[in-house]
């Protein structure tokens, strides 16, 4: 059988770098990578161990940024029996775990590192929904069912799961789980942390806590699956969730609005949520070189609002109430916001296909801003009161830097989230703008932090943020997250050289 030699041949638990196996006890009798290779087949058969080169190729390839990454094995587990199995195996040979579900995470967290004794865990083998419960208002679902499946499982019963992001037609419940997932309705809904009512989780011990509660309310001891939501497969590893659903509005009014600033964008928001409180379901802010580039990229898209406005506010109201008149209230406020010149032009869709179409458009600015040269990608959060002096100031210390440098922002603004991209300056060659990352992330994050935001909204650390998170987290901060690390792994098993940096 031709095996898993991707990474080299594994012979020695020596040659592995510090970040991995520290205080594991291994077991010399199978420190051999044929010998592993036996003992993973024995685990989960042949079909969960897989060797094909492209299959490992788009596992090991980030959706956009270009981590190097060689596992030394890639294994599919069909049940969490068999992931405990992994566990022991790779505590006594010596293997780490990066666990993984669509690998579709932004901060490089599902990669296993280049040329050390990563095996890569994909839980894609594990995606069956185990139960519906209509009085419980939830879903159970494996850790490797994808996104949509969990949405679509929900509808056939008449039930909504609120989750919604660009990548839901290939990221998995663990994933999302493991990022601590938001996207566009988290303003109503909240990110993934509010949407888990329980979790299965193999532990690095190979142990496995069952966390699979369908409660609303329990206060009994330290709510531990919170440790587990949020880190990134560095605690435990997700083998199933307990998933808390949601009545489907009858009524969804998608809208937007150009704006000639930021400002402007957040008096709409003021305004949405004072008139429609809780039925406000998404409000996001787009920049018009978003729309421009998007549309040029993907001709099949359309945009309502014929003249250019430099930024745009896309927003959906959804209500219980059939007969409810959002679109002439929708159309009150616009008219007030005209009045008081805070809203320049506007449009509401007026057919499914034309929401649609607008959301599409807004999920489609990330795919198209990786195609457009060199660009910065941040995801920060500030308080939402704050987003318009964060998109100014950093605009300015940026162009005092670096001329030409021009804005591409868009994001959650119900959320304080923006998606703060920068494009290198159009016209020059990429050379000059490559390897200005660090410059950049500095002004960027250090004026996120100076208006009391964070450096990561929703997307994690991974392996992208890990010298910012040092560089930007007080002293108490690393050390009770270490502590929390050792507690749970002190051998260091799971995703080594993620999030945090090793002693
Ligand atoms: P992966 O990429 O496979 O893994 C991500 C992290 O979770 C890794 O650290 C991995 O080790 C860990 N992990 C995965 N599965 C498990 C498990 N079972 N147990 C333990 N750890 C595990 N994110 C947002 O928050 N909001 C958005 O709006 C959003 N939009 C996106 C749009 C696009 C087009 C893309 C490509 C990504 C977007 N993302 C967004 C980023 C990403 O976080 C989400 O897509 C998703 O939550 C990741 O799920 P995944 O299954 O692909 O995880
Ligand atoms: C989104 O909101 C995603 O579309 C991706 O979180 C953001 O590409 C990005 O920076
Ligand atoms: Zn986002």
């Amino acid at each position: 059988v031709q095996a898993i030699l991707i990474g080299g041949d594994i012979v020695n638990h020596n040659d592995s770098c510090s970040d991995t196996s520290r205080g594991r006890a291994l077991d010399q009798s199978i420190n051999h990578s044929r010998e592993i290779y036996d003992r993973l087949v024995q685990i989960v058969g042949h079909k969960g161990v897989v060797t094909d080169p492209q299959r490992i190729e788009a596992m090991t390839t980030a959706w956009r940024d270009g981590w190097p990454s060689e596992p030394a094995f890639v294994v599919q587990p069909a049940s969490t029996a068999e992931v405990q199995s992994l566990v022991s195996l790779c505590v006594s040979s010596g293997l780490s775990i990066v666990s993984q579900g669509g690998n579709t995470g932004m901060a490089g967290g599902a990669l296993p590192r280049a040329g050390q004794r990563d095996l890569l865990l994909s839980m894609s083998r594990m995606n069956k929904i185990r139960a519906i419960d209509l009085d419980d208002d939830m879903i159970v679902a494996d850790a490797g069912c994808i996104l949509d499946q969990v949405r679509e499982a929900a509808a056939e019963v008449g039930r909504l799961f609120p989750l919604s992001l660009g990548a839901q037609g290939s990221c998995t419940i663990g994933g999302n789980v493991a990022t601590n997932a938001g996207g566009i309705h988290v303003l109503r809904y909240g990110q993934m942390r509010e949407l888990v009512a329980g979790l299965e989780v193999v532990l690095a011990d190979g142990r496995l806590w069952n966390g699979l509660r369908r409660l609303r309310k329990d206060n009994s001891g330290y709510d531990l699956k919170h440790l587990f939501i949020g880190s990134e497969g560095t605690l435990g590893i997700v083998t199933a969730a307990v998933l808390k659903l949601s009545a489907i509005p009858t009524q969804s009014v998608t809208t937007i609005v150009a704006v000639r600033e930021p400002a402007h964008a957040l008096a709409w928001l003021r305004r949405l949520r004072r008139r429609f409180a809780v039925q406000l379901t998404a409000c996001e802010l787009i920049e018009q070189i978003c729309v421009s580039i998007t549309l040029r990229r993907m001709p099949d898209l359309s945009f309502p609002i014929l003249n250019k406005f430099p930024w745009y506010v896309l927003s959906e109201i959804s209500t219980f109430n059939p007969s409810e008149d959002v679109e002439t209230a929708v159309a009150e406020e616009f008219s007030e916001a005209l009045v008081a010149d805070e809203v320049a032009d506007g449009a509401t869709a007026s057919s499914l296909k034309q929401a649609k179409n607008l959301w599409r458009l807004r999920e489609s600015i990330a795919d198209a801003h990786r195609m457009e040269g060199v660009s910065f990608k941040h995801d920060i959060s500030v308080p939402i009161s704050m987003v318009p002096k964060f998109i100014s100031l950093t605009m300015q210390r940026l162009s005092e830097r670096m001329p030409g440098i021009r804005s591409f922002s868009f994001g959650h603004l119900g959320d304080g989230n923006v998606h703060f991209n920068p494009l290198q300056a159009a016209d020059e060659p990429a050379e000059k703008w490559r390897g200005r990352l660090a410059e950049v992330n500095r002004i960027t994050h250090d004026t996120a932090i100076e208006l009391g935001g964070s450096i990561s909204a929703e997307h994690g650390i991974g392996q992208l943020r890990r010298s910012e998170l040092l560089h930007y987290k007080g002293g108490l901060d690393l050390e009770l997250m270490t502590r929390v690390k050792t507690a749970l792994d002190p051998g260091n098993l799971l995703n080594p050289g993620k999030v945090l940096y090793e002693k």
